[in-house]
């Protein structure tokens, strides 16, 4: 008898877990190793442990809650992030890690011991908004980055993950990784249009796009905007624009997946009447097909040199993240669809427009991914909404093909 869970508990979480930097219009912010991290991240321990799950803290502050199975096999592991953008919505992340938890509760509930254990995991800083790359508690666990490159990383302030983490109490002592699941799944919200568009209630997320993320730090010369010709200027903040204007360009020239993306931008010394000589941007591409995504960035860079030189002004370039595109394990993907349709509910098969934590653990095991529909395909947004039968569905998705998995 598969289990069925509490869809109070879920939806009561998710209300209580989006309260900590609570932000008006629903969402919340939770940047990676703040104190609101930290308080999200207390509250969920506290969850794991009233559901009797041995908690484990990594040396990159990954949190795994385990079940015991019935053999001490490697574990069927579902899991995704807390951590938000400063924009954040209360799904994106959250609703993944606790809708294992209700997998956790419904097979307590049932009294059923599985063969194999049940982990359920929250990921370190999976935004990279403050600190980058992105994925970064899931790239250090699959191997990806060490743990001193990770712990180096710096914040705008200057302030590094390492002191961060030791800070807010969250710098574990089991090695990253070391509990290699048999397959590890992570149900998230679509954070795009199409389901909702469509009218579908479930995503099976065949793949996650390629990212790329480099910073561009202009050094021009500040001047004076009223009696400096324009024939004489430097503009650093000219270059920063046109860059964006041109990415919005390219992306029209390029069709298919291509997305880009100038997110933040400073300029100094930010006056009404200096011309800039300082702008620091990032430029967010990303595209299904890698070789796609290497020819938008080369066209990028070709055009930024350009600008440079007749602008006359010096460009230094700092790759922030760079992920190929991930295919999933077509096996779990074929299991993600069954037990949806076996639910009666609609499918269709799609990649992923955002990075997620799974996209690392491919590198590790058989892994999938389970979409519900993003109303209006908000998200990063605190207007971010799943409907609450959308998540139950979801959920029950999860719980469904977690129990068959974990008798295999
Ligand atoms: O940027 C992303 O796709 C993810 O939200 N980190
Ligand atoms: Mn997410
Ligand atoms: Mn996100």
């Amino acid at each position: 008898m598969t289990p069925k869970f509490s869809d109070r508990h879920l939806l009561d979480n998710l209300d209580a877990l989006a309260q900590i930097g609570a932000l008006s219009g629903g969402g919340c912010a939770r940047l990676a190793l703040t104190d609101e991290d930290r308080l999200g991240r207390d509250l969920v321990v506290s969850w794991m442990k009233e559901l009797g799950l041995d908690v484990r803290i990594d040396a990159i502050g990954n949190v795994i809650g385990l079940r015991a199975g019935r053999e001490n096999l490697a574990p069927i592991m579902t899991g995704s992030h807390i951590d938000t953008v400063r924009t954040g919505g209360r799904y994106d992340g959250n609703y993944g890690v606790l809708a294992g938890l209700e997998v956790v509760r419904a097979l307590n509930a049932a009294n059923v011991v599985t063969r194999r254990p049940i982990a359920v995991a929250f990921f370190t800083n999976e935004e990279g908004a403050r600190f980058q790359p992105d994925m970064m508690g899931s790239l250090v666990y699959a191997g990806g980055i060490g743990l001193n490159e990770a712990y180096a990383a710096v914040d705008k302030d200057g302030v590094s993950v390492g002191d961060e983490l030791r800070r807010i109490g969250y710098l574990g002592a089991t090695t990253p990784g070391a509990l290699k699941p048999h397959a590890f799944l992570e149900l998230h919200i679509e954070q795009g249009p199409i389901l909702d568009e469509e009218k579908v209630l479930i995503g099976v997320v065949e793949s996650v796009q390629g990212i790329s993320w480099i910073e561009y730090t202009v050094t021009g010369v500040s001047n004076h905007a009223g009696t400096t010709p324009m024939r004489l200027r430097r503009d650093a903040g000219y270059l920063a624009a046109s860059v964006n204007l041109f990415a919005r360009k390219l992306t029209g020239e390029m069709g298919g997946n291509q997305v880009a993306t100038v997110g933040s931008l400073a300029l100094r010394p930010n006056l009404i009447n200096v011309v800039p000589n300082r702008a620091v941007f990032t430029v967010d591409l990303r595209n299904t097909d890698e070789a796609k995504l290497k020819e938008a960035e080369a066209r990028v860079a070709a055009y930024i040199a350009e600008v440079a030189a007749s602008e006359r002004v010096e460009v230094e370039a700092k790759v922030l993240a760079r992920f190929e595109p991930v295919i999933f394990d077509a096996g779990l993907v074929d299991r993600v669809e069954h037990h949806a349709k076996a639910l009666s509910l609609s499918t269709r098969r799609m990649p992923s427009g955002a990075g997620h934590d799974a996209q690392m653990m491919q590198r590790l095991c058989p892994t999938a991914m389970i979409f519900v529909p993003s109303v209006a395909g908000l998200s990063h947004n605190v207007n971010e909404h799943t409907k609450p039968a959308d998540l139950i569905a979801g959920a029950q998705v999860l719980l469904n093909l977690m129990v068959e998995l974990a008798e295999s």
